[in-house]
């Protein structure tokens, strides 16, 4: 499990494997070719693993080659839910439950469920829920179905210095916020939520200066901690008790997340109403009234963050992507 109620008990947060871990390679190697129309994507807009893809799909204009469900950002103890579809099913691969891919992958599969997940739709069958892998081959597998001027989010020659921004910010931020809220004594508590903050200093002190994680253009790393910071104040400075300070106290990240979050492709996958309801009434364990929170107020996000100064250029040599495909708009209810 990841990070259902099960995930935490007497024991440290660990974040589970991703046990289904074939890759959609565009040799097929797996069994799994990069094939226009083949395959769904499922993801949950409350997950930031799952919001990686998301983003990475719009960036790269992958919505035709790639469709994708969304679902109930509420688990039932069946998991993941298509409850947001009419009749309670994905329209396109007909099941009312995720797991019913896993099922149909793997009989009597005795691990959790977890988005993101991309599904096999001719046999329903699930591929991969390798949220680590997901995106990087989005970016260098599928590359033959990107959009004209779609962006290198993986740029060879920037590879070793993105992997080492990436694992840093992965242990002490995008998992470091889940081991301080989940965990279960005083000790782990404070080492991950010093961890944390050591991270966003680390991260404010790199950004002032540029305006992308990594060389001057979007790519995989800033994805990675976009989806984290967009999440930060929103759930996890509260639910989560990483509460040093809130990211709208820091000029530097805050003005380099709104930024991120006004670049198309960005801003327009996240739905704060799915963040909040996910995370609050979701894990009772730590929250079990269950009750969400009214703020924090969300105008923010789409005032001027001023980053345009420090250069870079967004897509590099590519466009940004167009409008979001009618009916996978954020509906207004998660927007600011
Ligand atoms: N596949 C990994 C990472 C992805 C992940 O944690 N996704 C979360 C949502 S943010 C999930 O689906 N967790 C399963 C659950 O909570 O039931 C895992 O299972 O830990």
């Amino acid at each position: 499990m990841g990070d259902g109620n099960s995930a935490y008990g007497k024991k440290k947060f660990k974040r589970s494997r991703s046990h289904f871990a074939d890759r959609i390679t565009a040799d097929g190697r797996d069994g799994w070719p990069v094939t226009e129309g083949r395959y769904r994507l499922v993801a949950c807009r409350a997950c930031p693993w799952a919001s990686r893809a998301v983003i990475s799909r719009r960036l790269l204009g992958l919505e035709d080659a790639l469709s994708m469900g969304i679902v109930d950002p509420i688990q039932d103890d069946r998991s993941w839910r298509f409850t947001l579809d009419a009749d309670g099913r994905d329209p396109v691969l007909g099941i009312r439950f995720l797991s019913e891919a896993y099922d149909a992958r793997e009989t009597g599969y005795p691990g959790g469920v977890s988005v993101p997940a991309i599904v096999d739709v001719p046999s329903g069958q699930l591929v991969t829920n390798d949220f680590q892998q997901i995106t990087l081959d989005l970016a260098t597998e599928w590359t033959a179905l990107h959009r004209e001027g779609a962006p290198d989010l993986y740029p060879e020659r920037l590879r070793d210095e993105i992997d080492d921004v990436m694992h840093g910010v992965y242990e002490d931020l995008n998992n470091g916020v889940y081991r301080a809220g989940f965990a279960t004594n005083q000790k782990d508590y404070e080492e991950a939520c010093t961890a944390v903050f050591h991270r966003l200093e680390w991260l404010s002190k790199r950004l002032a200066g540029q305006r992308y994680l990594v060389g001057d253009t979007i790519t995989e790393a800033d994805i990675r901690l976009f989806t984290t910071l967009v999440r930060f104040d929103p759930v996890y400075h509260g639910h989560f008790k990483c509460n040093r300070w809130k990211l709208a106290e820091d000029p530097v990240l805050w003005a380099y997340v709104r930024d991120l979050f006004q670049t198309p492709g960005f801003g327009d996958t996240v739905d704060f109403d799915h963040i909040k309801r996910h995370y609050y009434e979701v894990h009772t364990g730590i929250n079990p009234t269950g009750i969400v929170p009214l703020g924090p107020e969300l105008a923010g996000w789409l005032s001027a963050h001023g980053r345009e100064e420090l250069g870079g250029h967004p897509f590099g040599d590519g466009t940004p992507p167009g409008p979001v495909r009618p009916g996978e708009e954020v509906p207004a209810s998660g927007r600011p």
